[in-house]
């Protein structure tokens, strides 16, 4: 039976527009999210965009938790919990598990999608060795999806890696001597695994607000072959301190202020997607205010605060060496503040 055995990948075409997505569902009702929870729509999307032949890991954190309460679950395929910091450990073994199996004729050879998802706190700071190791394993084909809070949310609101600089958490609430607490910027988490993983074929970022690419991006990362990872920005009504019914615009507004930019690294190369291409290409950004002041958590932000957060994104893409994806810059350049 070895040689029935196929490292193949399933080639998911990408959907050509929203009228061409299929109507199944694999996460469906039975989960106990927050009224307006981006993640549980990344989750939708995500296995939306595999199919059924998906089995699915899951990394401790609201996706874990608020997904399989007292023995009810939305998922509709296969589906299993790993420890908070080991989305990737789990995506290689059972990546690993598969082909051994396959190979030595115990099941059906046929390609597997594997994902494994984590949030920010599992992903960016807990398991971001495992993520590392996993992404160097050519041979083991996975995604791993980061869900992106910026917080460890299902615990009250920690402040992780991945929360902005001066939002008001559990862990850094303003207070009258010191206003902002959390004074370090937001890891640059994709950036740093697209540029460290020569192994890894597919880097990506998405925003469930532009669903399309975003499902697209899932397809093109489990047809590519290898490890792949999409980090996921996903606007959160209780960490976030805001109405549910902003969920969708927060997450527009996130792109269109230029603090979270849409890109794939696909074998080297850098695209920009949509608006965060037109902005990367020169088109002005909406000033980050807009985004900020809509949400509780930088309610205490004065305009000095503004003005710094401001001139940070400025920096992001005027003078990084790749817009909004690469740091670094090798001279001295200019940056021109958003109108
Ligand atoms: C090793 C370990 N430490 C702490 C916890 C407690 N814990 C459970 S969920 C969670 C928050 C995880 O945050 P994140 O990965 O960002 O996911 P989110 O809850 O935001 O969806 C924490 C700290 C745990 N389960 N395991
Ligand atoms: S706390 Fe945030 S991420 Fe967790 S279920 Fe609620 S909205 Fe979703
Ligand atoms: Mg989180």
């Amino acid at each position: 039976m070895a040689e029935a055995f196929t490292n193949a990948t399933q080639l998911l075409q990408p959907f050509k527009g929203v009228k061409k997505v299929t109507i199944e569902e694999y996460f469906t009702s039975g989960h106990r999210t927050c009224q307006g929870c981006e993640s549980a729509l990344v989750m939708k999307l995500m296995v939306k965009a595999a199919g059924p032949r998906t089995i699915v890991l899951g990394a401790t954190g609201c996706m874990y938790v608020a997904n399989t309460t007292y023995y009810t679950t939305p998922w509709v395929v296969p589906w299993m919990h790993t420890q908070l910091g080991s989305s990737g450990s789990a995506a290689l073994g059972t990546a690993a598990g598969l082909k051994a199996l396959m190979k030595k004729g115990r099941m059906k050879a046929e390609p597997i999608n594997v994902i494994a998802f984590c949030g920010d706190g599992g992903g960016a700071d807990m398991g971001l060795g495992a993520i590392s190791a996993t992404l160097t394993h050519r041979e083991y084909n996975s995604l791993i999806l980061l869900y992106d809070n910026e917080s460890y949310a299902n615990t009250d609101i920690q402040l992780s890696g991945s929360t902005p600089y001066g939002a008001n958490t559990t862990f850094s609430p303003p207070g009258s001597v010191k206003r902002i607490i959390h004074s370090r910027w937001k890891k640059n988490t994709a950036g740093m695994l697209a540029a460290g993983h020569p192994e890894c074929r597919y880097v990506a970022t998405v925003d469930a607000s532009y669903a399309v690419e975003m499902m697209n991006k899932v397809r093109k990362a489990l047809s590519i072959g290898g490890p792949t990872f999409i980090h996921s920005l996903d606007p959160c009504p209780k960490g976030w301190d805001y109405d549910p019914m902003l969920s969708h615009e927060l997450g527009e507004l996130a792109v269109e202020t230029g603090i979270f930019p849409l890109y794939e690294v696909e074998d080297g190369v850098v695209r920009h997607y949509g608006k965060s291409k037109a902005i990367a290409e020169g088109r002005p950004r909406k000033p980050v205010r807009e985004y900020l002041l809509k949400q509780g958590r930088f309610a205490h932000f004065t305009e000095e605060d503004l003005e710094y957060f401001q001139a940070k994104v400025d920096e992001m893409w005027m003078k990084w060496e790749i817009p909004g994806v690469i740091p670094f810059w090798k001279e001295k350049r200019e940056v021109t503040p958003a109108p």
